[in-house]
């Protein structure tokens, strides 16, 4: 039994109601606690007092942006803990690899193997052997090169990005693809905002959000849904507590009632303020999961109900008649889906949308943010399109305080993106970068993450790289996972910290050791900056600035123009060594291959950085019609069996994806344990399962049963017929073939489930 199943051995656990306001002093306390633990006091301090700043690195937490006036401590708890996390002094060497085999390490758990430390040095795992062992750069680089130079084809290689990678490196990562001849780019985005991209792409000829952060001072109403900012994008509370105190309506449409959307208590203001914080949420919709479709028709119906009762009041005539497509249609869809059916799927009453609708007319600008609740679902791309149309009746895009706000993860997910780090290209980013690099880019699509896995499976793929990340843990199905990365003849990971990854090799894999964010990168011309691009499009410098965790490590820019050197040798028209000699140079040439970055040496080194730029704010859509189209969807099919669940898997406050912080939940009132499933009270009962009780899952897709076990019951809040558990622990419950339409996004937060009781004669928590 994997130590994953053993839970226990952490000794006790609780649930104890979360009371009071969110953040506060008690995220003071916690991020002091989690930095001063880790990288000593002063170093810690000192390292939170850079970050955001001008001249600091970009907090490698999330990707909301920075605010024009920034404080001293515009930082956040959870920003403090991904910060300690990559400055801890602990440390995974060659002679741990010597005392630890494979194996071993496989039954630790994500907790236990992200504590180890930081990685110093490369290491090697050769055919067959039971442990990873010491090998130099240059042995490391040219094993390397022998795999790739010798692939039958290109298309045998991989190339997996995880969202922390910097434009520089992620840049390089694509030419060293491309040069080599694959667009085999899957990334952590393929799981994640994938929908939003897809979606949006398709009605607003972008696929990015519209919205600035200067929009959320102008917005009236602002929705937040599917989205626990409180725990996962902590500085955007800032944002919405000045909305709120002006008097904007803030509507959060979550299945839980997530805490600091209710009360929220500023960091800053801890100090000074007494009493209860901010009220965030005006209005919380509870909504059942997946029901997002149906609830968004909702409230486009009573908005088409108040026009009309009062014609040419509410709809912004004007622009939809001059900029947009498809209005007819998805009028009369909305018209003509009934009431009844809405309510059933949404969970919310008819009365409850049209006073929402209401507000919606009466709000002069409306933005719409969003997160996993609504891109992880087989509908996910619809979620997302079902935003837009509500926007484009009153025009709430692409003007002040309006738009849209896909609100991003990983802290440079977004430009990696930009970059290229995608399986389909279109034809007018690969023929820039032909020109201005002078390869000749492969033309067909390649792998996006569920395809690489599939064809790992199936043996189509001989050297797997990932540029960060951790795919056997974020992916579904994760043992499939594990087992098809065993199938590689390399596996090469670029990684600071060690995960479950690590511990399924190839038949040769290799471990190099990174830089993180925060420490100094020194190259021949001195020390460099990267840059990075938030999620609404601002493109600025993040300079590290803290001693490595070992001496050994190297830049993600400099291991990949290595390994492209080892690959591609002289046939290649890039000069790697060049590149990598000071930055500026692929600066240069990212100039010239991506629209938008004109000047970007230059203007990147002006205070706070770019905007990058972007049509649909100017109301300019490249969609097929030249304008923004609005799109008609049916409400999804979200029948399950009588018996079962519909469980969505979901972030703690203590963790970074797989990267796993502790053991506790403060807003939702678990301590000491992860391995719970959050339920209805009556469907608990109805099931005869009490507190706390030990409890199988398990979920069936396409006829085969996946299970889990040593689940613990947490009566909740949660709309009947729903549960929550977290990922990565319930992740070998999802199916990599149960993905979102066209978006390919896992359907992470809709897997229909059946509980039962573990073991009946277990004690329950009292
Ligand atoms: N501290 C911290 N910060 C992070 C991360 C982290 O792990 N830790 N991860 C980063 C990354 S990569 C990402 S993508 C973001 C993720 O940020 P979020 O999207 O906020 O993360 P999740 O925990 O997946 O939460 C999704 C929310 O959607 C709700 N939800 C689930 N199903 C539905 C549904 O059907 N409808 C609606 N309306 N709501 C639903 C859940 O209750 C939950 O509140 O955060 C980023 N920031
Ligand atoms: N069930 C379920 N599954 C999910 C989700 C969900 O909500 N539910 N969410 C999905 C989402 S939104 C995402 S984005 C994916 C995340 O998928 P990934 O991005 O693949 O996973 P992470 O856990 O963010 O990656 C953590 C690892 O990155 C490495 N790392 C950290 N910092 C750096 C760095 O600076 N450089 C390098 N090279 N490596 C670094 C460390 O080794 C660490 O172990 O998971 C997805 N999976
Ligand atoms: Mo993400």
């Amino acid at each position: 039994m994997s130590s994953d199943e053993t839970p226990d051995r952490e000794g006790k656990w609780t649930i104890r109601p979360h009371k009071g306001a969110a953040a506060g002093l008690a995220s003071i306390i916690h991020s002091v606690r989690h930095t001063a633990a880790e990288p000593g006091l002063l170093n810690g301090t000192r390292l939170l007092l850079q970050v955001n700043q001008v001249d600091g690195f970009d907090c490698p937490g999330c990707a909301w942006p920075d605010p024009k006036h920034r404080s001293i401590t515009e930082f956040c708890e959870n920003g403090a803990k991904a910060i300690a996390e990559e400055a801890t002094r602990d440390r995974v060497t060659p002679e741990f690899f010597q005392q630890h085999s494979i194996d071993s390490l496989l039954k630790w758990t994500d907790l236990e193997l992200g504590k180890a430390g930081r990685i110093t040095e490369p290491v090697v795992r050769r055919n067959g052997d039971s442990h990873y062992e010491r090998i130099t750069w240059n042995d490391a680089f040219a094993l390397c090169g022998e795999h790739l130079k010798s692939l039958s084809s290109p298309d045998l290689a991989t190339f997996y990005t995880s969202g922390r990678a910097s434009n520089e490196a992620a840049f390089l990562y694509q030419l060293l693809a491309r040069t080599l001849g694959t667009n085999n780019l899957p990334d952590c985005s393929n799981m994640c905002h994938e929908s939003s991209g897809t979606g949006l792409g398709e009605v607003i000829g972008i696929g990015k959000g519209t919205v600035t952060l200067e929009d959320f001072d102008h917005a009236d109403m602002i929705f937040v849904i599917g989205q626990n900012p409180g725990t996962n994008h902590p500085r955007m509370l800032s944002a919405l507590q000045s909305a709120a105190r002006r008097g904007a309506k803030i509507i959060a449409v979550n299945p839980l009632r997530e805490a600091a959307l209710e009360r929220f208590k500023h960091p800053q203001e801890a100090f000074r303020l007494l009493g209860k914080g901010t009220r965030i949420a005006t209005d919380f919709l509870q909504v059942r999961v997946g029901g997002d479709v149906a609830l968004l028709q909702g409230i486009a119906k009573a908005v088409f109900a108040a026009e009309a009762s009062a014609p040419g009041t509410v709809l912004d005539h004007e622009f939809i008649q001059q900029q947009t497509a498809g209005f007819e249609a998805y009028k009369n869809a909305v018209q003509t889906q009934d009431w009844p059916a809405i309510v059933a799927q949404s969970g919310i009453t008819q009365t409850r949308l049209e006073a929402i609708g209401a507000q919606y007319a009466a709000a002069k600008s409306v933005i719409i943010c969003w997160a996993m609740g609504l891109t992880q679902h087989k509908h996910g791309v619809a979620n997302v399109q079902e935003c837009i149309n509500l926007l484009l009746l009153r025009g709430n895009i692409g003007r002040q305080g309006a738009g849209a706000c896909p609100v991003r993860g990983h802290s440079n997910v977004q430009g990696d993106r930009t970059m290229g780090i995608w399986d389909r290209p279109s034809e007018a980013f690969l023929a820039r970068l032909d020109k201005a690099t002078g390869i000749t880019s492969p033309r067909h699509h390649g792998y996006n993450v569920v395809e690489a896995i599939q064809a790992m499976e199936e043996g189509k793929v001989d050297v797997f790289m990932a540029l960060g990340g951790n795919l056997v843990s974020a992916a579904p199905d994760c043992e499939r996972v594990g087992a098809a990365l065993e199938q590689c003849a390399l596996t090469i990971h670029v990684s600071t910290k060690l995960n479950k990854s690590h511990l399924h090799p190839g038949k040769s894999s290799l471990i190099l050791p990174c830089l993180g964010r925060t420490e100094v990168d020194i190259q021949a011309s001195g020390s460099q900056f990267v840059t990075v691009e938030n999620s609404m499009g601002v493109v600025h410098q993040s300079n590290g600035k803290s001693t490595p965790a070992s001496q050994e490590l190297r830049s993600e820019p400099d291991i990949v123009a290595h390994i492209a050197a080892a690959s591609l040798g002289k046939v290649t028209p890039i000069d790697w060594e060049f590149m990598i000699q000071n930055y500026d140079h692929i600066r240069d040439v990212i100039e010239r291959s991506i629209a938008g970055f004109d000047n970007y040496n230059k203007r990147v080194r002006e205070k706070g950085g770019f905007v990058l730029p972007n049509g649909a704010r100017d109301r300019t859509f490249s969609t097929k019609t030249g304008r923004a189209q609005f799109s008609v969807h049916g409400l999804p099919n979200l029948a399950v069996d009588d018996d079962e669940l519909i469980l969505m898997t979901v972030r703690s406050h203590d963790q970074y994806n797989t990267t796993i912080y502790g053991l506790d939940d403060r807003y939702r009132g678990v301590y000491g344990q992860r391995r719970v499933i959050f339920i209805h009270p009556e469907d608990a009962s109805e099931r005869g399962l009490a507190p706390g009780q030990r409890v199988r899952i398990t979920s069936c897709f396409d006829g085969k049963t996946r299970m889990v076990e040593s689940f613990h019951i947490v009566p909740f809040d949660i709309p009947k017929g729903t549960a929550a558990a977290y990922f990565p622990e319930a992740n070998p419950l999802v199916a990599l073939e149960s993905h979102a339409d066209r978006s390919y996004t896992p359907t992470s937060k809709f897997i229909p489930i059946r509980v039962y009781a573990q073991d009946p004669s277990d004690t329950p928590l009292t």
